[in-house]
């Protein structure tokens, strides 16, 4: 080759590297302008999270590139993704989908210090009076949680008579959580932020961001400590509730230290411990919440912690660690959770399996399977007493279907057919009905009302046509029942829980969850936990 040729050569390799690299940063940019256009209202500024997940490659390890092509184009099952097939072309699809699996140029962290730097106190809560500022039974309030625009009220469950409106921050998501004596409540919002509300004198009183994108929280039986699961950064926070000052941040990985995003953090009363489930590796953790000097751990599995490496349980057994953490291993990865009343069996599904697995927490291991079709959204599950045996109800996020399970024995006991998946289902112990909704498809407008003793849909109600009915629940005595139509012009209705009549109409923007304070703070069967 002589030097000409191989000036050429160079000359067009470099041109060609030139411009695939153009071709690239073409690409890149092409995808940036797409994610802003269509993506970042929802998944946030960056790819951090908002109303939607964050989207970087740590985050999607368990979502191969061509499923997320699909999430993208036809859109994603029980979430809030649309379809995009009709707007992006496959080019444009694929580039989005390459720009989410590119790490980011800066890795998003929020440190302790973070958490610490974005504690706002917005009152000093000895100031405050310790009796309620308006008269109504405390143990049957509600909180609805509007998401139109981002408000909450607060509802007597008497009269039916708003007390209070307030601003809450940006899309929360999941049931706010209670002190158990109901003075205070916790509300998270999808974007990390935790907010302690004071009920009895209608006011915010603290607020931190524990996360970027932020899961759910929960509270311990105690009231002294809340924790919050993160989707990012990887982690577990735990806050003193007092001003929701962090005690504890724990990294979430597994033994091996694969990290992993946070599906739901619960508390677990009989146990007192909080239950993480993890959503990216297949292990789910206990962590009991301490008194001073130690834990008291729960009388299970105290043997886990045996020095002498020995069998057996070791009774009134405390960890010399706050917060310290027990793995249990599964089998599958688990999306979706239940617990039994008793808090020893925890019911979990993924969210590609077509099974549920039993998982019994004193022994750390699968003690059964359900066949389970569809995808059962167990979150939403309850439980009753039928033909003297306890029965377990989950709606389908897939299909048009209640499955009733028998826990005895975790048989299916029945499929209910009903007029589409359904999200969310209630009952209350002195209630003879269960409602389930059927919150997508063409039927989103309607809601059935399944006869408890009987496993038998006995009426459907529409009450608003063309719009969303949603999510139930009942006053402390089980006697009226408050549904939501989630629509910006929407409304609570509230019904006889017997007769069924429709009571009353409460104009409301886009009603999501509510939650009665006696229900929530006594786990009662029929509500959520
Ligand atoms: Fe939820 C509770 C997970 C989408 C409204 N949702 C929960 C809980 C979990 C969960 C783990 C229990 C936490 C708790 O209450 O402390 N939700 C998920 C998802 O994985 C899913 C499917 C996808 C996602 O976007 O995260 C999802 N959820 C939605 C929605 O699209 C809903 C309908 C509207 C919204 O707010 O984003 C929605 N989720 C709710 C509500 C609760 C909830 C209202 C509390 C129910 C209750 O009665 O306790």
């Amino acid at each position: 080759m002589n030097n000409k040729t191989s000036i050429v050569n160079i000359l067009v390799t470099g041109i060609t590297l030139l411009l695939s690299y153009s071709v690239f940063a073409a690409e890149k940019q092409n995808a940036e302008q797409l994610y802003q256009q269509h993506c970042q209202s929802c998944h946030g500024l960056n790819r951090m999270g908002s109303m939607g997940p964050a989207l970087f490659p740590e985050n999607l390890s368990r979502l191969r590139k061509n499923k997320a092509s699909g999430v993208i184009s036809k859109g994603r099952v029980a979430t809030q993704m649309p379809a995009f097939a009709q707007t992006l072309s496959k080019d444009d699809i694929d580039q989005l989908v390459e720009y989410i699996y590119t790490p980011a140029e800066t890795v998003p962290e929020w440190s302790l210090a973070d958490i610490n730097a974005s504690h706002v106190q917005h009152f000093d809560q000895s100031t405050l009076p310790n009796e309620p500022q308006f008269d109504a039974d405390l143990m049957n309030l509600f909180i609805v949680v509007e998401l139109g625009d981002h408000s909450a009220t607060l509802l007597n469950g008497d009269t039916f008579e708003p007390i209070t409106r307030f601003k809450t921050r940006f899309a929360l998501h999941g049931g706010p959580k209670y002190s158990p004596d109901g003075r205070f409540v916790y509300f998270a919002s999808r974007d990390g932020w935790i907010s302690k509300y004071d009920i009895y004198n209608m006011k915010t009183v603290a607020e931190i961001r524990a996360g970027i994108n932020t899961r759910n929280m929960a509270v311990s039986s105690d009231g002294k400590y809340a924790i919050v699961g993160n989707y990012l950064p990887h982690n577990i926070v735990i806050l003193d509730t007092e001003n929701l000052t962090p005690i504890k941040v724990v990294p979430t990985a597994d033994k091996d230290g694969k990290s992993s995003r946070v599906s739901a953090v619960y508390n677990a009363p009989p146990r007192t411990s909080f239950i993480v489930a993890l959503k990216d590796v297949k292990e789910v953790w206990e962590i009991p919440y301490s008194s001073a000097g130690g834990v008291e751990v729960y009388k299970g599995w105290a043997h886990d912690y045996r020095k002498d490496g020995g069998e057996g349980k070791v009774e009134n057994w405390k960890s010399e660690e706050q917060f310290p953490i027990r793995r249990i291993t599964t089998e599958d990865y688990l999306d979706d959770f239940f617990f039994d009343p008793e808090y020893i069996n925890l019911i979990g599904a993924s969210r590609d399996s077509q099974n549920g697995q039993v998982i019994n927490l004193d022994a750390k291991k699968k003690v059964a399977t359900i066949e389970m079709a569809g995808m059962p959204h167990l979150g939403s599950g309850i439980t009753w007493d039928y033909q003297g045996k306890q029965v377990f109800a989950s709606p389908n996020i897939k299909d048009g279907r209640v499955t009733v399970i028998d826990m005895d024995n975790w048989q299916v006991i029945k499929e209910i057919e009903t007029e589409g998946p359904g999200f969310f289902m209630r009952s209350h112990s002195k209630s003879p009905y269960a409602w389930v909704d059927v919150f997508f498809g063409p039927n989103k407008e309607k809601v059935h009302i399944i006869k408890k003793d009987t496993l038998e849909i006995v009426k459907t109600l529409a009450p608003s046509p063309g719009k969303t009915a949603a999510h139930v629940e009942f006053t402390k005595d089980g006697k009226y029942v408050l549904l939501s139509i989630w629509d910006n012009d929407g409304e609570v209705i509230v019904y006889d829980a017997n007769s069924l009549k429709e009571i009353k109409r409460l104009p409301m923007k886009k009603p999501s969850g509510k939650y009665n304070v006696y229900n929530k703070t006594h786990y009662e069967r029929g509500t959520s936990h």
